[in-house]
């Protein structure tokens, strides 16, 4: 059956919208990467053929991921949380929808991923609303792969099927293309929880406090278990058997870690010797800083400083590096930034161990700071939170140390404590 348009969806279709707000690590550069096209439609039976027409099926969609707007009817049956993981209760955010042709549907290739836009997380993500669950919608939007899965991305209107009230956001026409969470204003799942003596505080008060909620309850690693952690925290969403690589983006096996060429191994991203704090529990098995990275990247990092510029880096695409700094792909500039933010405020000293914080200087050799803070505020702002990101953060959280990066769930609140 051919995919029938409506015209007025098709001029709400804003080229490279669909591109901007798929997670990086995530996006299908074939599905995703091409600009929407018009579909020029026959002049002669257009007028009665777009009144009638019906919304699409999900197997439909499934079938056409073509980047155009469209819209979907189908079933809530949970929330994707990694490319072949869709979870039906305990839901973890308010970011994703999964819809199937059936209400029963479990298996995930019979289902559609829809990207809930901020505006729409409060009405439509299921952590706020889990009595979705089982009910049929109308969602309207681009078929575009979400989590690498067949999926609709900027979407921008949401309603029960057979319902009048259907919402749309305000900004669905002229929105601008930046990711989500935007970088100022966000609020997260754990505000009224976790975070709520720190809401409403702003610089060295909210680092206090931040310090305090982010040490309190906090489950500290050996080394050793920093391995298992890292298999677990760094997942590959497409690939069950493999981690990511921080800097590099390859994908490796879980069982090839270890300190052979082409292994991977634990890079300290605040390098340990900023500080000195070495492997012993604390700041060095801290696994909101510790990612998998080639053992020849990472020893080329070493413990230089971050900042931009420099000559390219082998078997690490998009890397920098120079006699006094290093720079990541643009894919993880933000996701450097937030831990080294993390291991400011976690670490204060009073502990045994140094007081890390950020300057703005490279060369910082053995002394607790990191830099170019500058410049880590930049990439903070330029490359938002992504699902790998913050499905690490909750990992971390449920799972392993039972605390989180702050600055994951509330970008903002950088520029509240170190400034813009
Ligand atoms: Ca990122
Ligand atoms: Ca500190």
């Amino acid at each position: 059956m051919p995919v029938v348009i409506p015209r007025r969806r098709i001029a709400a279709v804003v080229t490279g919208i669909a591109v901007a707000l798929v997670p990086p690590s995530l996006a299908l550069t074939s599905a995703a990467g091409s600009p929407a096209t018009t579909i020029a439609l026959p002049r002669a039976a257009a007028a009665p053929a777009l009144v009638a027409a019906a919304p699409l099926t999900v197997s439909q969609a499934i079938g056409s991921q073509t980047g155009q707007s469209a819209t979907v009817r189908g079933y809530v049956v949970g929330q994707p949380t990694a490319t072949s993981t869709v979870v039906r209760s305990s839901f973890p955010s308010d970011y994703a929808l999964a819809i199937a042709d059936s209400a029963s549907e479990t298996s995930t290739s019979r289902m559609l991923y829809v990207q809930i836009p901020s505006a729409f997380r409060s009405s439509w993500g299921l952590r706020s609303n889990p009595s979705l669950m089982g009910l049929q919608l109308d969602v309207t939007g681009a078929l575009s792969a979400y989590f690498s899965h067949p999926g609709m991305t900027s979407t921008s209107a949401f309603a029960f099927s057979g319902s009048s009230t259907t919402t749309t956001s305000p900004t669905s026409t002229t929105t601008s293309p930046t990711s989500s969470p935007s970088p100022t204003g966000t609020t997260s799942p754990y505000d009224s929880t976790y975070y709520t003596s720190a809401i409403g505080r702003t610089g060295s008060a909210l680092h206090t406090e931040l310090h305090r909620i982010i040490s309190s309850g906090v489950t500290t690693l050996t080394y050793d278990q920093v391995w298992t952690a890292l298999k677990d925290t760094d997942q590959d969403p497409g690939n069950t058997n493999n981690v990511v690589e921080i800097y590099s983006g390859r994908s490796m096996a879980k069982s090839d870690n270890g300190g052979g060429v082409d292994q991977w191994n634990r890079e300290h991203v605040w390098a340990k010797s900023h500080g000195d704090f070495g492997t012993v529990s604390g700041p060095g098995t801290d696994v909101h800083h510790l990612r998998p990275e080639d053992v020849t990247v990472n020893s080329t990092r070493g413990n230089l400083d971050f900042d931009l510029g420099g000559s390219a880096v082998s078997q690490c695409t998009g890397c920098l590096s120079d006699g006094d700094s290093f720079e990541p792909r643009n894919a993880v500039k933000g996701d450097v930034a937030r831990m080294i933010f993390y291991m400011a405020v976690r670490w204060d000293g009073g502990d045994g161990f140094a007081d890390l914080e950020p300057n703005n200087l490279v060369g910082n050799g053995t002394a607790p700071h990191i830099g170019k803070m500058s410049v880590l505020r930049q990439w903070n702002l330029q490359d938002p939170p992504d699902a790998f990101e913050k499905r690490r953060n909750q990992v971390i959280f449920d799972t392993w140390q039972h605390n989180r990066n702050p600055f994951i769930d509330h970008p903002e609140w950088v520029t509240e404590i170190y400034g813009s």
